[in-house]
């Protein structure tokens, strides 16, 4: 039997796209292709974010592109998800690095921000000459912020910021951290710029996930923050937890290229590995499991696109974004594992994708929101009862 149909896309979802979101899809897709596949092994290997990668993917217009004006390029929900798509299936480093300018430092300066913020850290954002980092989780546990010990106090015009921050995306290397702080008018966001004073961060060293790009964490010892560095938008924690619906959004398109490169790699390695006189690919076994692949990957990018459309309609809820950043990080870190095992002894070598993957998609499923969490906010949804 042969087929015709495209074994990433098995439901044609790209006939759904508009011409734009085809062309973001495409253009991102060839730049993966040619400049960012090609070196995220060694750069996985290495430990080491590369970093001449942040000016290419703001030439590309990537960051930010969900935003109208201030030098973005004003992107509909559906393709920032493609931008997402795309670059995880080169590796979820650079994806998170995108998804945290995007959508939780950019997000928020936007959303929050006063219009001084704005022009001073936007446009200097969509090009990639500032680098954010987001500060919400804790050292004591990020799946409850609303036990935050990060506290700023009013000190005359100023605010006096005080606490820690943990496992930060691009602590290291950000010029500003938007870092969510308690305060006696709620929880507010603070600009913190690289230089001030009683600011310290530290790169988190030996991880086995996410090695291609920078985790650390951010100490605050009596850092003077000046008013104008305070987001005027916003004091309650909804303001963090709006910018993580944002982000998740975007995770729940990402994984989806995680687990297409996955699929892709034991497709052709299934074809070519001949055992008991025939390929691997031949066996009932391999193709029931690469089967599960496809039908998982399906079921994921429907939801993805459900999802992007209802974004773009105005009218999402968190707990949709919650079953689908669920769903699609479980459905690609089981795809990540089972293409690991087809690949035998191969599969723990780093120069197949799979195992690469696989140990991102152990933070990326963690990140953002345990899978525990999103259960909990359907099982609320559906209870009416809060069961954390
Ligand atoms: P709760 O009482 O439910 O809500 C407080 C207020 O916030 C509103 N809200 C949301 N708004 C927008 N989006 C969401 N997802 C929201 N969730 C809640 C809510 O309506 C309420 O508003 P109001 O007006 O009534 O005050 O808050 P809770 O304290 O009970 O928390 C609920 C829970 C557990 C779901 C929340 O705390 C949670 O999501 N915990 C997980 C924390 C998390 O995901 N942290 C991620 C840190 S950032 C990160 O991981 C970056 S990785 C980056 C990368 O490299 O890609
Ligand atoms: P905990 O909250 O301590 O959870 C431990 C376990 O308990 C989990 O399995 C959880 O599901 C479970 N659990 C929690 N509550 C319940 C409950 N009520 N019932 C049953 N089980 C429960 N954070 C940021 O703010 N900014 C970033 O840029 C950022 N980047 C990250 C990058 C990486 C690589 C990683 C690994 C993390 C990053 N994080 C970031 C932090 C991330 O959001 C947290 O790790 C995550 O929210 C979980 O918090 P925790 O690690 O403290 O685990």
């Amino acid at each position: 039997m042969s087929s015709k149909l495209d074994p990433m896309d098995l439901y044609d979802v790209r006939s759904e796209l508009s011409e734009d979101e085809v062309m973001v899809k495409d253009t991102v897709g060839r730049y993966v292709d040619d400049k960012v596949i090609p070196l995220m092994q060694e750069a996985f290997e290495q430990h080491e974010f590369p970093r001449h990668l942040i000016g290419e993917v703001a030439e590309l217009g990537l960051l930010g592109s969900s935003i109208e004006g201030y030098d973005c390029a004003g992107l509909n929900s559906v393709s920032y998800g493609l931008i997402c798509q795309e670059l995880e299936r080169g590796d979820s480093g650079l994806r998170s690095f995108v998804s945290v300018q995007s959508s939780l430092v950019m997000f928020p300066i936007h959303a929050y921000g006063s219009e001084e913020q704005k022009q001073r850290w936007l446009p200097a954002m969509a090009r990639g000459e500032a680098i954010g980092c987001f500060g919400l989780t804790e050292p004591h546990g990020g799946s409850d912020p609303s036990n935050m010990k990060t506290h700023a106090k009013r000190d005359g015009d100023d605010w006096i910021l005080n606490g820690a921050k943990m496992w930060i995306t691009n602590a290291t290397i950000a010029d500003a951290a938007v870092v969510w702080a308690k305060t006696d008018e709620g929880v507010k966001g603070f600009i913190v710029e690289k230089d001030m004073p009683g600011f310290d961060t530290q790169e988190i060293e030996n991880k086995f996930s996410l090695r291609a790009s920078v985790t650390g964490a951010l100490f605050f010892d009596n850092v003077r923050i000046p008013e104008a560095n305070v987001l005027p938008g916003v004091s309650s924690l909804k303001g963090p937890l709006s910018c993580l619906t944002q982000a998740r959004y975007g995770i729940t398109w990402g994984v989806i290229g995680a687990a297409q490169a996955c699929l892709q790699e034991v497709l052709g390695y299934t074809q070519d590995r001949i055992l008991f006189q025939k390929p691997l690919a031949n066996t009932q076994t391999i193709q029931i499991r690469m089967a599960e692949m496809s039908r998982k990957i399906t079921a994921a990018q429907l939801l993805s696109l459900r999802l992007g459309r209802i974004k773009d309609g105005g009218n999402l809820s968190p707990t949709q974004v919650s079953m689908a950043k669920w769903n699609n990080c479980r459905a690609a870190l089981d795809i990540a594992r089972d293409a690991r095992d087809i690949l035998g002894g191969a599969g723990i070598s780093a120069e197949y994708a799979p195992i690469r993957h696989m140990l991102n998609l152990e933070s990326v499923i963690t990140y953002e929101g345990t899978e525990t969490v999103h259960q909990l906010v359907v099982g609320k949804e559906l209870t009416g009862a809060n069961a954390f």
